[in-house]
């Protein structure tokens, strides 16, 4: 580009560098889903083909941006999350969720006939996401923050079962149903879904109750750690020299990314997979 007395605008832009050494979650979510749900009939409470369809676009986002160590997604909302060591776009906010904000909008509408082949996209009802990304400091703040987001995937799904069979089951109105769940606890909207309906909540649809969890998948020689005693002490990406960083991409890119809908709250699941945490495949 050459130089020109227009290019001191240039100084205008601003830096938007997100901490080092921090986790980074770009959290999306569907912009106006209420309306856009409603117009595309998605069954209530849950639309198992809009489920995938957001699973689907979200494992391509993930086979995209290798930087990614895991994703969380309930409802139209998908969590990704960087690893600390991460040093894509060199951490710029802006790049990092706006790269990740259209390309799950770019999968989640080039599959969308793929999941919905009889209602086809039509403007004004085209779907479109927002994002932010959010940094946390530790492991202990990363994990409660999907613990967050799976608490709140139990409370809401719990409420919109039990809300939508006592609406679609027990010919309640909206409005009655409403009233009635005011104040109940979890126990209680158990007991109106089994004594009512004899519906078990336990036995409802994994995927329902616990939202997606997408990860990475070594095999099991690739899931050695390759981190040397010392890497402990110092910043991951200050130790892994260039030819490291391409080699875990690879990896990375070669991994199978799986689809789970299981607890990540408790220790098991990250105990059980200790590269997603680490970082090292
Ligand atoms: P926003 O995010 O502020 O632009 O507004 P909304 O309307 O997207 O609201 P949000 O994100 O808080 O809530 C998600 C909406 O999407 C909620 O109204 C229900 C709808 N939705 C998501 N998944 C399903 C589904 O599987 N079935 C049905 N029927 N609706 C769903
Ligand atoms: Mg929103
Ligand atoms: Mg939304
Ligand atoms: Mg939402
Ligand atoms: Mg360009």
């Amino acid at each position: 580009m050459a130089n020109s007395r227009f290019e001191y605008v240039k100084s205008f832009e601003q830096p938007d560098v997100l901490l080092p050494n921090t986790w980074i979650v770009v959290r999306i979510d569907g912009r106006g889903f209420h309306k856009l749900s409603d117009h595309y009939a998605f069954k209530k409470p849950n639309d198992r083909r809009a489920l995938d369809l957001m699973n689907a676009a979200a494992v391509e986002v993930m086979k995209d941006l290798p930087d990614l160590c895991i994703a969380y997604g309930v409802s139209d909302e998908f969590s990704f999350v960087f690893h600390p060591s991460c040093q894509l776009f060199e951490r710029r906010n802006g790049k990092l969720v706006t790269t990740i904000v259209s390309t799950f909008t770019a999968h989640y509408i080039y599959k969308w006939s793929e999941y919905f082949p009889e209602r086809p996209l039509l403007p004004p009802y085209l779907p479109s996401f927002d994002g932010r990304a959010v940094i946390y400091p530790n492991n202990r703040i990363l994990r409660d923050y999907m613990s967050w987001r799976q608490v709140d995937c139990h409370i809401n799904n719990l409420y919109n079962t039990t809300f939508w069979t006592m609406v679609l089951q027990g010919g309640m109105s909206n409005t009655d149903a409403e009233q009635e769940l005011k104040g109940t606890v979890s126990a209680d909207k158990n007991e109106i879904l089994f004594k009512r309906f004899g519906i078990n909540y336990n036995n409802e649809l994994e995927i329902y109750k616990k939202g997606t969890v997408l990860y990475r998948q070594y095999k099991l020689e690739e899931a050695k750690p390759t981190k040397s005693p010392a890497d402990e002490e110092s910043p991951v990406e200050a130790k892994q020299s260039r030819s490291q960083q391409d080699k875990i991409r690879k990896l990375r890119r070669k991994a199978q990314v799986v689809i789970d809908h299981v607890d990540i709250i408790k220790d098991e699941f990250w105990e059980k997979r200790p590269w997603i945490l680490s970082g090292t495949p």
